[in-house]
């Protein structure tokens, strides 16, 4: 399939007309991109069905952009994109993921100082050139050499939603074979842990070799790093390497709470077994020589001594210390949810109408489904003001009574200002369900005055929630600094939620923060900020970031019914 190539290029033809300035050129770009991305049937049989007559049908893609995509499929260039890319021959896609850096400072970058590829970036920062720029100043060159160390640091780790579906893929396929007696993915992918170095698979077998022979001439593998008669480590063309082991049925329980880790959840547990003058390792748990665990991971955290620790809390983080006392959280299950709180349409900057959404949403099985379109002054996401708001709700009105079986509630992502105040007056925000505030702008503010801003709209009696609360993009920026215990009590007197943003790149708030504000009696909300219908899928990695965060059900707003959700926001 092509699909995701093609939106590829729009994403960055987008980027190069930004160069020169923010138009409807790169909105419409963008846009042709995200609906590429979300399309699922293949392009290619979409056109060569009735050439670009077929191609305008998909909703949103109009002459101009179905000439585009005709040209990549008959000639596998786009003569746009070509032309300007001679213009700056940067490579953007590595720039654009540095912070603080966007389209026109890169071109500016690359016309003042040569700047072409993020190795350069590197060289002229640490040589202070940056900071000489106008415009530019030693904080910015700061920032960038710090982002290109972050991008550095996590070099090689890979988003987990980027690898589960893969390696899913790939345990279907081991499945398969009749000598395949039990599997289980393990390590960090098992664990739900956000990026991921390596995949690990643990299979169970009285034929090792047969599963080994088969894994490594599995489809899309390019490298054999190690074949042995029970293990065998390989790389995938999709650029991650993965860890198979194969084990006796009886260890099967020992090697996979082995593998899963943590390290440090691996060390604490042994020294549990040793205090119990018993022996863990990876193939049993063993008194005296004799095996009395080992078959399957529940039975060895008993004869140790511990209730069962779930994945996702195996950090050595006081797991341990809650199983030895029985209280360990009753984790929010990957079916709870049910509703979906954070979610663009096409009256923003998503491809989506909101009937579209609704249909979408039911077939999930969500209860509800809050459209949360930007209100914002910025052009580039096609903001709302409250006029459209206000037109929007109506619409709203018209979906719910088209579409049954799904209750489609009225919401909004307004941005906060810098001075804390929101974009929307107070008169449109007291008609809406359900406000979810965010900081989209000015955020490079020191710790001091964002907070005082987050604070400021919290005190907003209409803001129900703020959106991925730290700004941060997983390889891409930290995120600002917030005194979160002040935040936590303003948030808890204001009855606002906090929102776990599940985006793949997101997953804001982190794990530590979630476990703070729960215990502090801040709720939650977990949402993917909807741009395509791909997004809905992200709420699993939301729950499992809930998960790793030691929230139960009832830290969760969005696993309430629909009439409950509503009373809790608006009492
Ligand atoms: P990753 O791959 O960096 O995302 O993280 P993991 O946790 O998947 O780490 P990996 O693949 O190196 O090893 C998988 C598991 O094997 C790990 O979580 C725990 C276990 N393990 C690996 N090395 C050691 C070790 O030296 N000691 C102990 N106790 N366990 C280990
Ligand atoms: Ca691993
Ligand atoms: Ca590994």
């Amino acid at each position: 399939m092509k699909n995701l190539e093609i939106a590829k290029i729009f994403y960055l033809m987008a980027e190069f007309v930004e160069m020169d300035k923010a138009s409807f050129i790169s909105i419409a770009y963008n846009k042709a991109g995200r609906i590429l991305e979300s399309l699922e049937k293949d392009i290619e049989d979409i056109y060569y069905k009735g050439g670009t007559n077929e191609l305008k049908k998909i909703s949103g893609i109009g002459e101009g952009i179905a000439r585009k995509i005709e040209e990549y499929i008959k000639t596998g260039k786009i003569k746009r994109y070509q032309e300007l890319k001679k213009k700056c021959p940067v490579d953007l896609e590595k720039l654009t993921s540095i912070e603080g850096l966007g389209a026109k400072r890169i071109k500016f970058l690359y016309e003042n100082l040569k700047v072409k590829n993020i190795k350069d970036l590197e060289r002229v920062a640490q040589a202070g050139k940056i900071a000489e720029l106008d415009g530019f100043g030693e904080k910015s060159e700061k920032n960038i050499i710090q982002s290109i160390e972050i991008a550095k640091a996590d070099k090689g780790r890979f988003l987990l939603g980027k690898i589960l579906p893969i390696v899913r893929k790939i345990i279907d396929e081991l499945k398969k074979l009749p000598e395949t007696e039990k599997i289980s993915i393990a390590g960090s992918v098992r664990r739900m842990k956000e990026t991921v170095g390596d995949v690990d698979i643990l299979v169970a077998s009285s034929n090792p070799k047969k599963i080994i022979d088969y894994f490594v001439k599995m489809k899309g593998i390019s490298k054999i790093w190690a074949k042995g008669a029970t293990k065998s480590s390989v790389r995938f063309r999709a650029g991650f390497d993965c860890d198979l082991r194969v084990v006796e049925k009886e260890s099967f329980g020992s090697a996979l709470q082995y593998f899963t880790g943590s390290k440090e959840h691996n060390i604490a547990t042994r020294r549990i077994a040793i205090k119990n003058k018993l022996k863990l390792n990876e193939y049993g748990v063993y008194k005296d020589n004799k095996q009395i665990a080992g078959k399957n991971e529940k039975e060895v955290y008993r004869s140790i001594g511990l209730q069962y620790i779930e994945p996702e809390l195996r950090n050595n983080t006081g797991e341990i210390e809650a199983s030895f006392e029985n209280k360990l959280p009753n984790l929010i299950g990957y079916n709870d949810i049910k509703g979906e709180t954070h979610c663009h349409s096409d009256w923003s900057d998503a491809s989506f109408t909101i009937e579209k959404l609704a249909k979408i949403a039911k077939e999930i099985g969500y209860e509800y489904l809050v459209i949360t379109d930007h209100a914002s002054p910025l052009g580039i996401v096609h903001g709302l003001d409250g006029k459209r708001i206000l037109k929007q709700m109506q619409e709203i009105d018209r979906v719910n009574k088209k579409v049954s079986g799904i209750k489609i509630l009225k919401g909004t992502e307004v941005d906060i200002r810098a001075d804390g105040s929101l974009f929307i007056e107070d008169k449109v925000l007291s008609q809406l369900d359900f406000v979810l505030g965010a900081v989209h702008s000015g955020l490079k503010m020191d710790k001091e005055n964002m907070t005082e801003r987050l604070i400021k709209a919290m005190k907003n009696p209409h803001l129900d929630a703020i959106a991925h609360p730290f700004g941060r993009v997983i390889q891409k920026r930290e995120g600002y600094q917030l005194d979160f215990p002040k935040i936590l009590k303003i948030a808890k007197q204001t009855k606002t939620a906090l929102e776990i943003n599940a985006h793949e790149k997101r997953l804001d708030l982190r794990d530590v923060h979630i476990r703070q504000a729960i215990n502090e009696g801040v709720k939650i909300t977990i949402g993917t900020d909807v741009h395509n219908v791909n997004y809905f899928k992200m709420m699993e990695l939301g729950i499992a970031q809930a998960r790793r965060g030691w929230a139960e059900k009832k830290d969760i707003l969005n696993t309430l019914s629909t009439n409950d959700f509503l009373k809790y926001f608006n009492l």
